[in-house]
């Protein structure tokens, strides 16, 4: 079974407003708004926590926030400033764990994978508020869903959870809107069938929930029950690794192509196991003679990272699909990462076993002595 690993989002409050005090200290305690021209259409982009209490809001024309708040003091904003705050936020998460989605300048999914979600938020927590100075709220639980409602019902500046069994006495009393995909039109829809809480969308039936909201009304109904199943899109510096190769001579020879298709999967293979990044699209780059060039690509259930793994798609791909020689280039691509804790951790057969030695036998290698020191048979018999 796969394991489960805790999810935490992390929040900074009232982000502008609050490095607009942090730059500003006498603006500490103070109702600030971030925002627009109140002469023409602007509107707040955020509002400190004090100014909250007037019931100022982001979106609301400043105008309005003005009124609701006079004593407010309204900044214009700096974007640059904000962006660079947000870097050094970041990098902060990334001390912590690889596996962060970035979900706005302020806001970050992580996956725990080791020690508990709630020490982590501590932790971030701590961190935050002693270098950078500003207050940052994190929600803990086990999916996306019930991480953000958690840090939603943490604000401000604290560390919250909200597990699966707490979901009725916690989740179900909130106003529809806090879930997902709930927006001011389909929170009025809702209203109009009475309903109002996430009480009465999780009791709601779901047939009935369809012809109301269409085909979000599963996830819906999921989520009224606190089940998400959203993973983490996580972005890794590289979207792909791939490897090419130009003959010198265009070759008419297939079995060179197989040859060269294996060199090329070791290279691919041996840096998605250096950086543990399996894969599981891989991709045949063909160049024909004429320049014409093809991409042909296989999406596995399962990600890989083994040389020979690799090979196989890209051989079979390319006996499907390697139309009329003379063929002048040949490419191996792997995509769409998955970190290896993501892996199922299924026991490996001994075959399986024997394989994985083997190629971490070859790493060491290659990492001493470069690419060039491992033939295989198939390369040899090319040489
Ligand atoms: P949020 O995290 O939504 O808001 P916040 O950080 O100001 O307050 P909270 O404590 O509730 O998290 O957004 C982050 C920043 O993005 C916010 O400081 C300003 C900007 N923003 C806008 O410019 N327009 C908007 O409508 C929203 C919601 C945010
Ligand atoms: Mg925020």
């Amino acid at each position: 079974m796969k394991k489960k690993y805790d999810i935490l989002l992390c929040d900074l409050d009232a982000f502008f407003a609050s490095v607009e005090q942090l730059d500003c200290p006498q603006l500490i305690g103070k109702p600030i708004i971030v925002g627009g021209n109140p002469e023409g259409r602007g509107v707040v982009a955020t509002c400190s926590y004090e100014a909250r209490k007037f019931g100022v809001r982001s979106a609301m024309p400043v105008k309005k926030a003005l009124q609701l708040c006079p004593e407010a003091l309204l900044l214009p904003g700096n974007m640059a400033r904000y962006k660079e705050v947000s870097g050094q936020v970041r990098e902060i998460f990334e001390r912590f764990t690889p596996d962060i989605e970035f979900v706005s300048i302020d806001e970050a999914y992580l996956s725990v994978t080791q020690g508990t979600g709630y020490d982590l938020g501590k932790a971030i927590h701590f961190v935050v508020r002693k270098e950078l100075h500003l207050p940052i709220s994190v929600g803990v639980s086990e999916n996306k869903l019930l991480a953000k409602i958690a840090c939603e019902l943490a604000k401000p500046d604290n560390v919250g959870t909200l597990w699966p069994d707490q979901v009725p006495a916690l989740l179900w009393p909130l106003p529809v809107k806090v879930i997902p995909g709930i927006g001011p039109a389909t929170e009025k829809k809702l209203h109009s069938y009475g309903i109002k809480t996430v009480k009465d969308l999780a009791e709601y039936p779901e047939d009935t929930l369809r012809r109301l909201c269409g085909k979000h009304a599963t996830s819906l109904h999921h989520y009224a029950h606190g089940i998400d199943n959203r993973k983490l899109e996580i972005a890794h510096d590289a979207k792909s690794i791939s490897e090419e190769i130009t003959f010198p001579e265009d070759t008419h020879d297939r079995k060179y192509i197989h040859a060269a298709l294996h060199e090329l999967s070791e290279g691919v293979g041996y840096r998605l196991r250096s950086e543990g990044l399996p894969a599981r699209t891989i991709s045949l780059k063909l160049r024909f003679k004429d320049f014409q060039t093809i991409t042909r690509s296989k999406t596995l259930p399962q990600a890989i990272d083994g040389d020979s793994e690799i090979y196989l798609v890209v051989k079979t791909l390319f006996d499907l699909h390697c139309g009329k020689p003379p063929w002048r280039l040949v490419g191996v691509k792997a995509s769409e990462f998955e970190h290896e804790e993501q892996i199922s951790l299924l026991p490996l057969t001994p075959e399986e076993e024997k394989e994985k030695e083997l190629l971490l036998t070859k790493d060491k290698l290659r990492k001493k002595y470069g690419k060039e020191v491992l033939f295989s048979a198939t390369r040899l018999s090319k040489k």
